[in-house]
């Protein structure tokens, strides 16, 4: 054993594969130009989708760094009609009074260019709801470390597998989201952290007409 391990921890040898360069290269070019793909969709078809790859994009998620390993998520997968309309429900009350006054002018004027609205007739939509809860503690009252970093990871790894497998996604914030642990019966420590309807897009889907910064704006270099 190298000095760096403690004897009396248990470990298991990394499972990792150095690979050529050029195959990094060309890997990274091919994520660059998948991911650069990806939109947030608001026009979603109704048509069915395979679950089980939204099962599998969980698991996949699931597999995010979290503190202390805490593993602090729950997500809830929704494809009950009567629930998605519940939820669909709740989200345009609470959308309502976000746009009808709630939010301070200058915001509403920063999501003009999406063109966004409490109108939410994706809410059901999409055929599958994820909806991701954080653990404010462990079932037992524990403390979890770094929850919102943990339960973002997941879901940004959540979003790109769902992407890369061919599903569009959506992540919505109604605020606040209290009525989500409510109508998912969701233990008190479980609050909701992020809403992402999931489906293919309608056919005549069209998007905002908007841009990524560019490499410099976003990368600094020492
Ligand atoms: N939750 C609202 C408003 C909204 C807020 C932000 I920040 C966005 O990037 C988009 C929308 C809604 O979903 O309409």
């Amino acid at each position: 054993m190298p000095d760096y391990h403690d004897d009396d921890l248990p470990t298991t040898p990394l499972d990792f594969e150095r690979q050529p360069p050029e195959a990094m290269q060309a890997r990274a070019d091919g994520l660059l130009t998948a991911l650069s793909r990806r939109r947030s969709v608001r026009h979603f078809s109704d048509a069915p989708i395979p679950l089980d790859v939204v099962r599998r994009c969980i698991r996949a998620a699931a597999q995010a760094p979290s503190g202390a390993n805490k593993q602090p998520w729950t997500f809830a997968l929704v494809t009950d009609p009567q629930i998605k309309a519940k939820i669909r429900t709740a989200a345009e009350q609470e959308e309502r009074s976000f746009y009808g006054g709630r939010a301070p002018q200058s915001w509403l004027d920063d999501l003009a260019p999406l063109g966004t609205d409490a109108h939410k007739p994706f809410l059901e939509l999409a055929p599958a709801l994820v909806v991701v809860f954080a653990h404010r503690t462990g079932e037992d009252g524990g403390k979890n470390y770094y929850v919102n970093e943990s339960v973002g990871i997941a879901c940004g790894m959540l979003l790109a597998s769902l992407h890369l497998c061919g599903l569009a996604t959506l992540t919505h914030t109604p605020s606040p989201m209290g009525f989500l642990g409510r109508i998912l019966d969701r233990p008190a420590y479980e609050r909701a952290y992020l809403l992402i309807p999931v489906g293919y897009p309608a056919d005549d889907c069209r998007v905002p007409d908007i841009s990524r910064k560019p490499v410099d704006e976003v990368l600094v270099e020492f």
